[in-house]
């Protein structure tokens, strides 16, 4: 069996000689990742754009294939991993305003690790409006970050590193990993990207990697949502509508300036500009001469984001190689848990979509790989329906911690030791906010099994969906109205009754936990 030492505080966290010590932790973080843009989850990427490194934590350890997020987007669910509670107790429950001000005084998994006697860093995007609590070191980009000599903020100030911010970040992790030293206390140091978030811009290493390559469309990539609901046709972020050809698809003019053009590449020194003008001038000339329409323009949009985006995970799969590669060269690998995934899923594509916020699998649903040797059997598959809610009580388990009798979420330790659990959650809760805001994506809120899913699209609509995944798995028909479904659909009413009684969410919250200005 193995050991952990429990530590009561910090004064007792020395490990007994005969006990292992506590394992450190690496939890890595991209932004926006969808998993549908990880090879380990993506048989058609090997033969594309494959992300071996990510894969290979997948083959060392174990592969989950249905983790859901509470709120598909970046703070919110950064709020939920760090609190182990849902946003209307966090009080995050959107990116935009006051909403989006993390309120750092409160109970956090880094502070009561840091309480259990570890080293704790916080190393990359942020994305919570007020400083880090919690961590020994703490060393992020303000807001969303700069993909070219991004600025940095830490306890002593602001300045600005000159890079391209993955390889930065990592830089950074490894540094702070190296000077720790013989340090004996166990860490767990979070590593988040920037990457892959729009605009997407590769790195001056993978500009040129799918030159050539013809990405696969998604079959729903023209949906006219006749299956769907209002919130599917009302969005704004469709790659036909939304998809800004200068500012996302980098057919600048080369005398822009201004506005996004300054905060994006305008950031780049001559030589950065130089290789990146190399690969996207012909493709603005060769853009201009086509003169797409329609149909043909949409394809040509889908193909270039997929270019953009896709090299920019090449740098972030890169990262975790160097991770990984640092941990065996260390030794370090033998104590260490590694996890990988993105604070939420996001459309490639799908119904004609990039962003995320809807309760559909694409956003719903986020990468997760997990590694341990020794405690999680290599190239094992678990398809329970975890979430980044049980991260918080995870990282404390496997650093032997008490549980907070205030978390919501659960230890998936158990599961990753394969260990027989008979009452794992089979349905889980929803619920996303922002809204009016960028995308006009409506609230809704709803509950999943593995089968089906259930959504109230609550404000200034009303309107319900339910899906089956089973006969449906691209969420293309509501099957809301449909008799055949009534007594299941009844069962679920019920049930997401429960999990809001559960989680202790009121209507009056729905319409209370709103993005404040
Ligand atoms: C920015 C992006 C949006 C994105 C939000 C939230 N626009 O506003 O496309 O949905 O961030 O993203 S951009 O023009 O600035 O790229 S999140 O990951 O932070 O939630
Ligand atoms: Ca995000």
């Amino acid at each position: 069996m193995m050991l952990l030492a429990v530590s009561t505080g910090i004064a007792s966290c020395s490990p007994q000689a005969e006990e292992a010590p506590r394992p450190n932790i690496i939890f890595i973080m991209s932004d926006d990742h969808a998993w549908q843009a990880v090879s380990a989850y993506n048989e058609r990427l090997q033969y594309v754009a494959p992300t071996p490194n990510i894969d290979r934590i997948a083959q060392d350890g174990m592969r989950f294939d249905r983790c859901l997020v509470t709120n598909s987007i970046c703070g919110p669910s950064r709020a939920t991993i760090l609190t182990g509670k849902y946003s209307h107790l966090n009080g995050f429950p959107a990116n935009v305003g006051q909403s989006g001000h993390f309120d750092g005084s409160q109970q956090t998994f880094p502070k009561l690790l840091r309480d259990a006697g570890y080293e704790t860093a916080m190393i990359g995007k942020w994305h919570l409006g007020s400083d880090p609590t919690g961590f020994d070191h703490w060393d992020i980009l303000p807001g969303q970050g700069h993909y070219y000599n991004p600025t940095f903020i830490n306890a002593e100030g602001t300045y600005d590193v000159h890079g391209y911010v993955s390889d930065i970040i990592t830089d950074k992790t490894l540094e702070w990993l190296d000077d720790r030293g013989d340090n004996a206390e166990p860490f767990m140091v979070m590593m988040h990207h920037k990457a892959p978030h729009r605009e997407w811009e590769p790195g001056p290493k993978y500009l040129n990697r799918f030159q050539g390559v013809e990405f696969p469309e998604p079959f729903n990539l023209f949906d006219d949502y006749s299956g769907m609901g209002a919130a599917a046709r009302e969005q704004d972020m469709s790659i036909e509508v939304t998809m800004r050809i200068p500012e996302d698809l980098k057919m600048w003019p080369p005398d822009a300036s201004g506005g996004v053009y300054n905060r994006t590449i305008g950031r780049m020194d001559q030589q950065q500009r130089k290789l990146w003008d190399m690969t996207y001038e012909p493709i603005r000339e060769e853009f201009e001469r086509l003169n797409l329409q329609g149909e043909d323009l949409v394809r040509w949009k889908y193909q270039r984001y997929m270019y953009d985006y896709l090299a920019t995970i090449q740098s972030i799969d890169e990262s975790v190689g160097r991770i990984l590669q640092y941990l065996e060269e260390t030794g370090m690998d033998e104590n260490t848990i590694v996890i990988y995934t993105s604070d939420q899923g996001f459309y490639l594509g799908e119904h004609g979509w990039f962003d995320k916020r809807f309760m559909y699998e694409e956003s719903y649903r986020t990468p997760l790989v997990v590694k341990w040797p020794g405690h999680i059997e290599p190239g094992s598959v678990n398809k329970d329906i975890v979430s980044n809610l049980d991260f918080a009580q995870t990282f404390l388990d496997v650093a032997g911690a008490p549980d907070p009798v205030d978390m919501q979420g659960r230890s998936m330790l158990p599961l990753l030791k394969r260990e027989s659990v008979g009452d794992w959650r089979t349905a889980h809760y929803y619920h996303y906010y922002e809204y009016p805001s960028v995308h006009s994506v409506k609230r809704h809120y709803g509950i999943a099994t593995d089968r089906y899913k259930l959504m109230h699209f609550y404000y200034d609509i009303d309107e319900w969906e339910m899906y089956d995944l089973e006969t449906d798995p691209h969420e293309m028909q509501n099957v809301y109205n449909d008799p055949s479904y009534a007594s299941v659909r009844d069962d679920l009413h019920i049930r997401l009754d429960e999990l809001r009684e559960k989680y202790g969410e009121t209507e009056e919250d729905s319409f209370r936990m709103r993005p404040v200005n």
